[in-house]
């Protein structure tokens, strides 16, 4: 028998799919090529479904063969490998994945395999459906689990600030398609910044969490990503236990806390206000007491060291990295508001010497030229644009209020606004 070669993600099956399989079972014994999580993660959405949940519903399909795993984006590797005598692909990649397609007509060619394009299904596609089940929303406890998946398949996870449910709209749908990729964001950071502000109120830790959960509630109510949530110093460890579990129970996948005390100023002043560090030991405690408060396995909490931010040393960062960890901090932000980032480099390389896992998160608004490749590479794992949306926004709005003021009418701001009908259409169900 003749080996025909599938590579899918099989994560919503429909009858698209199935034509594929039933077409690629008549050249002979079909095996799948499974796209594993950490294949697929870099270059579209992570699937609802694991690998072994999807691996257990194409083993169970009629007309499949065996199933192994693909675990990288191009067939090159296992064409290589299992050297079928056809590749079948669906004939939406000739415009949608050209360079997918190029190396593996070479490959086949190398060894005389021959590539079997189908026409593509019309009317029904992964994608589309996908938008149907975003539509139903999620559930908490799928939410929360999700950051921890992300982490483990991606390179970088990449995490926007929103403040209200229309910048949690943005960041839930935002997305670009460059080389054969698709870029989004991963997940959402609820920004201790943006919150206060939008509210007209100093990031001092004045908006209480409970006024905080209602803009985050609308945040939930529009979006499915998870939500990284600024816990700022994490308050009275006394308290801290609570703010983990209502987290939980609203289905927030991580709480940051920073090691300050006292009244807390944005990190972003660095030393030109009064900000002081707490000492190691409190911090381990309110660490240990908030993991012994939350009742999932998968909620993290994750520890922010402030010693670049207060003008300590690197090796007192370092130090109380150590100590976070074996408090049982689950990932560790390292803050600077250095321009060049150099600090942030030298603390994630030292750091990754010792430790290969546990995940590290970086805020660069400072160093912003630096890409998330290079973030990457330094051994940085979640990367946080942590007040870009409130920033922009801002701007645009005040411009629009000083044009009709000048004018006395808004005709001339029109150019600054999306045109009515879109507003309209913005949120589904308007109508
Ligand atoms: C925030 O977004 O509120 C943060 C990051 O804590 S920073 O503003 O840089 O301190
Ligand atoms: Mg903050």
């Amino acid at each position: 028998m003749k080996t025909v070669y599938l590579g899918m993600t099989a994560d919503i099956i429909h009858p698209g799919l199935i034509n594929i399989i039933e077409q690629g079972s008549k050249y002979g014994d079909l095996l799948v090529g499974l796209l594993t999580d950490k294949a697929i993660a870099d270059h579209k959405r992570l699937p609802h479904l694991n690998y072994e949940q999807r691996k257990k519903i194409i083993e169970n399909v009629k007309g499949v063969v065996r199933v192994v795993p693909q675990e990288e984006w191009s067939y090159v590797p296992n064409l290589r490998k299992y050297r079928p005598e056809y590749l079948i692909h669906g004939d939406d990649w000739i415009t949608d994945n050209t360079k997918l397609r190029e190396e593996a007509y070479k490959v086949m060619e190398e060894f005389g395999g021959r590539v079997i394009e189908i026409p593509y299904t019309q009317g029904i596609n992964s994608s589309s459906l996908n938008n149907d089940i975003l539509a139903i929303g999620t559930t908490p406890e799928i939410r929360l689990r999700r950051l921890r998946r992300l982490i483990q398949s991606k390179s970088v996870v990449r995490v926007l600030e929103a403040h209200n449910g229309l910048s949690g709209i943005i960041v839930e749908t935002a997305e670009i398609k460059k080389d054969d990729r698709t870029f989004s964001f991963d997940a959402i950071w609820s920004s201790s910044l943006t919150d206060s502000t939008s509210k007209g109120k100093p990031d001092i830790e004045a908006v209480d969490l409970t006024t905080r959960l209602q803009d985050l509630n609308n945040i939930l109510e529009c979006t499915t990503k998870p939500i990284i949530y600024d816990g700022d110093t994490g308050g009275l460890m006394e308290h801290f236990v609570f703010t983990v579990r209502t987290l939980e129970r609203h289905g927030i996948s991580a709480v940051i806390i920073e090691d300050k005390t006292g009244l807390k100023k944005n990190s972003l002043f660095g030393t030109d206000v009064k900000q002081t560090q707490d000492n190691v030991e409190d911090f381990c405690a309110k660490i240990k007491a908030g993991k012994n408060a939350q009742i999932t396995e998968d909620f993290m909490i994750i520890a922010r060291i402030e010693s670049l931010i207060c003008g300590n040393s690197m090796d007192d960062a370092l130090r109380r990295a150590n100590a976070y960890i074996a408090a049982g901090a689950d990932g560790i932000m390292i803050h600077s508001k250095s321009k060049t980032g150099e600090d942030i480099k030298e603390f994630c390389q030292t750091f990754r010497k010792t430790n290969t896992t546990i995940p590290i998160v970086v805020v660069p608004t400072t160093y912003n030229h630096v890409t998330e490749t290079e973030l990457q590479q330094w051994g940085a794992n979640i990367v946080i644009y942590a007040n870009h949306l409130l920033r922009s926004s801002y701007p645009a709005m005040a411009r629009v209020a000083e044009i009709i003021l000048e004018n006395s009418r808004s005709k001339e701001a029109d150019e600054y606004c999306m045109p009515i009908k879109e507003i309209l259409e913005l949120i589904p169900g308007t109508k």
